[in-house]
């Protein structure tokens, strides 16, 4: 069951500039940042609110680190702006399973990493009325956030 909106997925061409505006304009301060690089990006996470299932809810800045990732493809397409969303679950493989068999393609046969230790997967966005979709079930609390 997916409970809440875990991030919204913002492509930028830089991301320590990008971090500043959102510190500088909203006070929204870095929670977590590291590089993916099966991804291809590099990330901030800004943490903007608890939610009531004990996860929370974040900004995921993201700037590729090569230009033929799915972000700098985006990025060279569309320029600056909301990239994917992300749903939380607490169990990512049976949520993705369920929704597959609705007919709508998930990219992933299993889910990868994830910001955080997260386990991640995506559905296309072509049966998803535009809208890259993920699929997040966090790592365990205990789990350590730095950066
Ligand atoms: N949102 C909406 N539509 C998108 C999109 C996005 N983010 N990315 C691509 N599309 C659309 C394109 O506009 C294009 O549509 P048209 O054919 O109408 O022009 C179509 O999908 C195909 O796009 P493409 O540029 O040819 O790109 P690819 O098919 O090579 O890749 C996708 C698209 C979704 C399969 C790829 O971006 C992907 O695998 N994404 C999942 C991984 C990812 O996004 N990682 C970065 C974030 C990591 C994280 O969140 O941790
Ligand atoms: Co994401």
């Amino acid at each position: 069951m997916l409970t809440r909106i875990d991030h919204i997925g913002i492509a930028c061409f830089d991301l320590d500039r990008t971090v500043e505006f959102y510190r500088a304009t909203y006070g929204f301060e870095v929670f977590h940042s590291e590089v993916n690089e099966e991804q291809g990006v590099r990330e901030a996470m800004l943490r903007i609110n608890g939610t009531d299932d004990g996860g929370a809810s974040y900004l995921q800045l993201l700037e590729p680190t090569r230009e033929d990732s799915a972000v700098g493809k985006w990025l060279a397409k569309n320029g600056e702006g909301v990239h994917h969303i992300a749903f939380g679950t607490a169990d990512v493989d049976g949520d993705a399973a369920a929704i597959r068999d609705q007919g709508v393609r998930v990219l992933y046969d299993e889910p990868r990493t994830g910001s955080m230790g997260s386990r991640i997967t995506f559905l296309h966005p072509k049966d998803c009325h535009g809208v890259l979709t993920e699929l997040v079930t966090s790592a365990p609390p205990t789990a350590s956030h730095g950066d």
